[in-house]
């Protein structure tokens, strides 16, 4: 197992894949769950993961009310929520910095080409969590991605950049113009089942579209319980992006992107 080889690359660029993260035989156990999920609702009988990827764009797209119901039941597989609780997720949590974690969400996440139960999210960043220093996110396919499937884009740029972007105001998953961002280059990456794309909420990324097979990922974030304590109810806190940013004050005032949008 391997997990955070590459802690500071997470440091440095906001994100690192870290390959095998989630067992083959846990991957085995929640695709097997899913197809037992397949078999029931669409009354098939489908011999193998392989056979269900090859039949769910014509299934999904004949019985819209079936496929709603399956991706409804999806987010209840009992083995997708055994993967945040996994040690391997554990000890990135704690390389990363977040030693009290809370679970926010997860979902399980099926695209099917030409069906619209997910959209394709362009180019934003994840500023809805409580505490953007100490929270992320883990994006973990159910299998190998490749062209067909889709994968992840992220913008491999200066962390600077990307934060300081972000200073007239984020609002969650805003929609980010990286043409404004003068060092962006867009790094596709396709990971193959059981690998994590760990990433801190400034990351800019978006969804990369397939051709003509399923995407199946696991998605799930965390943010940190002793922020959580201090911004729970009515004040929870918005992550707005200011020059008092930690992480800009830590690295001094010559890091602060020049070319960010003015207030
Ligand atoms: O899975 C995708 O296509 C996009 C996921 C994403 O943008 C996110 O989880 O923040």
């Amino acid at each position: 197992m391997k997990t955070m080889e590459n802690s500071s690359e997470f440091d440095q660029k906001g994100y690192t894949v870290c390959r095998g993260l989630i067992s083959p035989s846990d991957i085995d156990d929640l695709r097997n769950r899913l197809l037992a999920y397949a078999r029931a609702i669409f009354s098939i009988q489908c011999k193998d993961w392989a056979e269900l990827n090859a039949l769910m764009p014509q299934l999904a797209l004949k019985h819209p009310e079936q496929r709603k119901f399956f991706y409804d039941l999806c987010q209840l597989a009992p083995e997708a929520a055994l993967f945040p609780q996994s040690t391997a997720v554990r000890k990135v949590l704690s390389d990363i910095g977040i030693h009290n974690p809370v679970l926010k969400n997860m979902n399980l996440r099926l695209d099917v080409p030409d069906s619209c139960d997910f959209f394709l999210i362009d180019w934003h960043q994840d500023l809805n969590n409580l505490d953007c220093e100490r929270s992320c996110t883990f994006w973990v396919p159910l299998h190998d991605l490749d062209k067909n499937s889709g994968g992840l884009s992220v913008l491999d740029t200066n962390p600077f950049e990307e934060r300081q972007w972000t200073s007239s105001g984020a609002d969650e998953y805003r929609q980010v113009d990286i043409s404004r961002i003068p060092s962006a280059t867009e790094n596709q990456l396709y990971p193959k089942a059981g690998d994590a794309v760990v990433f801190n909420p400034y990351l800019v990324h978006k969804s990369l579209k397939g051709i003509d097979a399923c995407r199946w990922t696991v998605i799930f974030r965390f943010d940190c319980l002793d922020t959580f304590y201090q911004v729970t109810g009515r004040n929870r806190k918005s992550p707005k992006m200011t020059t008092d940013d930690p992480y800009l004050r830590s690295r001094g005032a010559a890091g602060v992107f020049q070319g960010a949008p003015q207030k």
